[in-house]
């Protein structure tokens, strides 16, 4: 949900200190996660472990919140704190320098869960998350990946794969009710993302579109199931796996066209390009 400059990030400074405590802990075996990680939201920020290790990770994200959370992982580049980071996005440029986006669950609605499966290199990384802000009343987090010469967890079997290209969205496969895992490829060349909603009764594309356009306030015209957030390296496979009850669904990219919040253009995005689906869940 990078289109939009409303968003809350969460940040440390003391990344160093930071670091060390979880070398020191993998020196002692203790308080490391492996690579199943569970990830809670609330409208306060998120409950989560410290200090994981590398490789393809399990992430289970749920939301226990009010509001509609995500979380996307932002490997800082050396040196770099999440204030640092902070201080770029708030200043309009949506891709600090040297930051590299992780993708991360996308917006899930108030109760919601979802399971990712994805790689995490070593590093620090902040949890963001793009909608609407609660900046000034979050506690600021950051999370540690260590290195593990291990590969990690394997991502189950995909039911459908999902190809994310200039500007629109190809499956690969039928979607049907129940637990559902897509296999997201980037095809690009640009980045993407998608969220995925089931549109209440009464409700369509428009809805939708309107909800977006107007900041997102409101209640949305849809419940947020989840959703891939953008990868800087468009090679890298995320697999997501979501419930879909019967219903009409829409497949929403909305990222910008443009990256810097100051030039002109900012408020048009890859959906305004295209980049959505409509689809329908059978009974
Ligand atoms: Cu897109």
């Amino acid at each position: 949900m990078r289109s939009i400059r409303n968003f809350f990030v969460f940040f440390i400074s003391g990344l160093t200190i930071f670091y060390t405590s979880c070398l020191d802990s993998q020196k002692n075996n203790q308080n490391i996660v492996d690579n199943k990680v569970h990830i809670i939201a609330n409208d306060a920020g998120y409950e989560y472990p410290d200090c994981i290790l590398a490789g393809m990770s399990h992430i289970i994200f749920e939301n226990h919140g009010s509001e509609i959370h995500e979380v996307m992982f932002v490997k800082l580049s050396e040196g770099m704190t999440g204030k640092n980071y902070l201080d770029e996005v708030a200043s309009g440029i949506s891709f600090p320098e040297g930051a590299i986006d992780y993708s991360g669950p996308g917006l899930v609605s108030s109760g919601g869960k979802v399971e990712m499966w994805l790689t995490l290199d070593p590093g620090n990384y902040l949890l963001a998350c793009w909608f609407k802000g609660h900046l000034e009343t979050l506690k600021p987090y950051t999370m540690t990946v260590l290195k593990s010469g291990k590969k990690g967890i394997t991502p189950p079997k995909e039911d459908v794969t999902l190809k994310m290209i200039d500007f629109r969205f190809e499956l690969d496969g039928i979607l049907k009710k129940g637990d559902q895992v897509i296999k997201v490829e980037t095809v690009g060349p640009t980045m993407h993302e998608v969220d995925f909603f089931r549109l209440h009764d009464g409700k369509t594309i428009e809805d939708i579109r309107q909800w977006q356009k107007q900041g997102k306030n409101g209640q949305p015209p849809g419940t947020a199931i989840g959703g891939i957030l953008d990868n800087h390296d468009i090679s890298r496979i995320v697999w997501l796996k979501t419930n879909f009850e019967p219903g009409r669904y829409v497949l929403w990219c909305g990222m910008a066209m443009v990256p810097d919040s100051n030039e002109p253009g900012f408020d048009v995005t890859h959906a305004d390009a295209g980049m959505f689906k409509e689809l329908l869940i059978q009974d």
